[in-house]
């Protein structure tokens, strides 16, 4: 290629920011399934952490660091057009969500002991389910346990959109 040097230094310039652009860069996020919470050892059986915001197209890796745990999405608690995820006990299991809005989701054996968590995918409308996902009657502890959610979203305003620049 015999191009002129600007030209040249102009798409040397395009392809470093097309690789290190994080608008273009998804991210895989880890939660840890736990006996134990790391910073409080008498919370029991919970997600690390169990309130996490992504960005559209990220992945979500659920890391069976302890054994007995798994994640499976809750029915009305995702955006609509959303499909849910199923992970096998012990294993560790990744989703990829596309898709803005709230995701909730529980470890099948300690559901009923408040083991559940929150993913919010970022990006325009993702407040659109709150509503709906806060209507999904819960039992047991799972009950309290997404109240905790809900005002720790809220608290950390994670459903207010980025301020426009
Ligand atoms: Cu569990």
């Amino acid at each position: 290629m015999n191009l002129p040097l600007n030209r040249r230094l102009f798409m040397v310039g395009a392809a470093a920011i097309a690789v290190s652009g994080p608008a273009f860069a998804n991210t895989t996020h880890i939660v840890e399934m736990l006996n134990r919470h790391p910073d409080n050892k008498k919370l029991r059986n919970v997600f690390s952490p169990s309130v996490l915001k992504v960005q559209p197209g990220d992945t979500i890796t659920f890391m069976p660091t302890d054994k007995g745990h798994n994640s499976v999405s809750i029915d009305g608690m995702m955006p609509k057009g959303a499909s849910g995820w199923k992970g096998k006990n012990s294993k560790e299991v990744s989703v990829t969500l596309d898709l803005p809005g709230i995701y909730g989701y529980k470890c099948q054996p300690h559901y009923g002991l408040g083991m559940v968590g929150v993913i919010i995918v970022e990006g325009e409308g993702m407040g659109g389910n709150l509503d709906a996902a806060k209507d999904v009657k819960q039992r047991g502890k799972a009950k309290a346990a997404f109240v905790d959610h809900w005002d720790q979203i809220k608290a950390q305003g994670l459903l207010t959109p980025p301020a426009e620049q």
